[in-house]
C-alpha cells in the first residue's frame, strides 16, 4: 500500500515529519584521512544571478527530499575539496515556517555552489518572551561554537534571499555587512550605518566587541548598536559590493518596534562590557536536529 503523505500547511513546522533522533552524523567532526586539495578561491559552480523562487505552497517533504544530500542537521561540506572556510549560518527565528521553507529551498543550493563547509542553525526564544534578535544571535554563536571550530559566523534574517552567488558567504579581516542592496529598499542602502539583515563576523571579531547587546527586546536597533560597538572598538565595517550583494526580501507584517530602542542605542556603549556574549545566561528548552537545519529553542 502506498505510504500516505502527511500534508503540512503553510505555517506548520516540520515537527513530526522527521524523527530527529535518527540522524547519524558521527563522522561529521572526524578529520578526513585522505588528504584532499583546498577548494579553489572562486568555486567553479557559481552561476551569478539566480532569481529566488518564492513557492510558498511547496511541501516540507519536497524541500527535504530535494536536498537529501544535506543529512547532518543542516551541515554539508564539499566532498572533493577542502572548503576554505567553515561557516555557521545563524538564523534568529520565530514562527515563520512559511518563510523558512522558501529560505532553505534557496539557501542550500546557493551555499553548495560556493563549496562551503557550512551548517544552518535556527535559534528560537520561548514564546512567552518578546522576540530579541541580538540575544538569539549571541546564543547561535555560543551554541554553534561548542560543536565545531567555525571560521565565520553569518547572521542571517530568514526573510532575505541572496540573488547572486558571487556574494560569497565568508568572513574577512573586518566585520562585513552583506545585505547591501535589498529589493525592498530599491537595491539602495537605506542608511549608511545599517548592519542588519545579513552580516559576517569571525569568532575573534565577535568576542572583541562582546557580541550583540541582549537588551533589545522587540523589533529594531540591535544591529545599530552592533554598528556602534564596531566603531567603539575602532573596527572598520566592510560592505560587500552592491552589484553582487542583492537580496529579495520576503513579505511579512511589520513587527512591533521596541519603543525603547533609540534610548538603548544612545546608552549602549556604557554597557558594552557587561552586555553581550560573555555574560549571557540562558537555558536550552529544545534542540531538534532536522536534515536541513538544527533548531534550538531557549529561554532566559
Ligand atoms: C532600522 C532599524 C534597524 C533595522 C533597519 C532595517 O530603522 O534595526 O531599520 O529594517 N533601526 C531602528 O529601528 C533604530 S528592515 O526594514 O530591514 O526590517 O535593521
Amino acid at each position: 500500500m502506498p505510504q500516505q503523505k502527511t500534508m503540512l500547511s503553510y505555517e506548520e513546522s516540520p515537527d513530526g515529519v522527521f524523527d530527529s533522533s535518527q540522524s547519524n552524523c558521527s563522522l561529521w567532526n572526524s578529520s578526513n584521512p585522505v588528504k584532499i586539495p583546498l577548494c579553489p578561491i572562486i568555486s567553479p559552480f557559481l552561476v551569478g544571478v539566480k532569481t529566488p523562487v518564492v513557492d510558498l505552497s511547496i511541501e516540507w517533504e519536497d524541500v527535504f527530499a530535494k536536498y537529501d544530500v544535506v543529512r547532518c542537521n543542516g551541515h554539508l561540506k564539499p566532498s572533493s575539496c577542502q572548503a576554505r572556510q567553515k561557516v555557521a549560518l545563524i538564523v534568529p527565528f520565530r514562527d515563520r515556517y512559511g518563510h523558512l521553507k522558501v529560505f532553505l529551498n534557496h539557501i542550500h543550493p546557493f551555499l553548495m555552489r560556493q563549496q562551503l563547509d557550512y551548517k544552518i542553525y535556527l535559534i528560537d526564544l520561548d514564546d512567552d518572551i518578546l522576540f530579541n534578535k541580538g540575544l538569539l544571535l549571541n546564543v547561535g554563536f555560543l551554541e554553534s561554537g561548542k560543536e565545531y571550530d567555525y571560521d565565520c559566523y553569518i547572521f542571517h534574517d530568514v526573510d532575505l534571499l541572496p540573488e547572486n552567488d558571487h556574494n560569497l558567504y565568508r568572513c574577512s579581516d573586518q566585520p562585513r555587512h552583506m545585505s547591501v542592496a535589498v529589493d525592498k529598499f530599491n537595491y539602495k542602502l537605506p542608511y549608511v550605518s545599517i548592519f542588519g539583515g545579513v552580516s559576517a563576523m569571525t569568532k575573534d571579531q565577535i568576542l572583541f566587541v562582546n557580541g550583540f547587546s541582549n537588551q533589545f527586546s522587540g523589533w529594531g536597533g540591535e544591529d545599530d548598536d552592533m554598528f556602534n560597538r564596531l566603531k567603539f572598538h575602532n573596527m572598520t565595517l566592510m560592505r560587500s559590493m552592491d552589484d553582487v550583494s542583492t537580496y529579495k526580501m520576503l513579505k511579512h507584517k511589520q513587527s512591533h518596534p521596541n519603543p525603547k530602542r533609540f534610548k538603548l542605542i544612545k546608552t549602549g556603549m556604557e554597557r558594552v562590557k557587561q552586555d553581550g556574549v560573555k555574560n549571557l545566561q540562558y537555558e536550552i528548552l529544545k534542540r531538534n536536529e532536522f536534515p536541513l537545519y538544527t533548531y534550538i529553542k531557549i529561554t532566559i
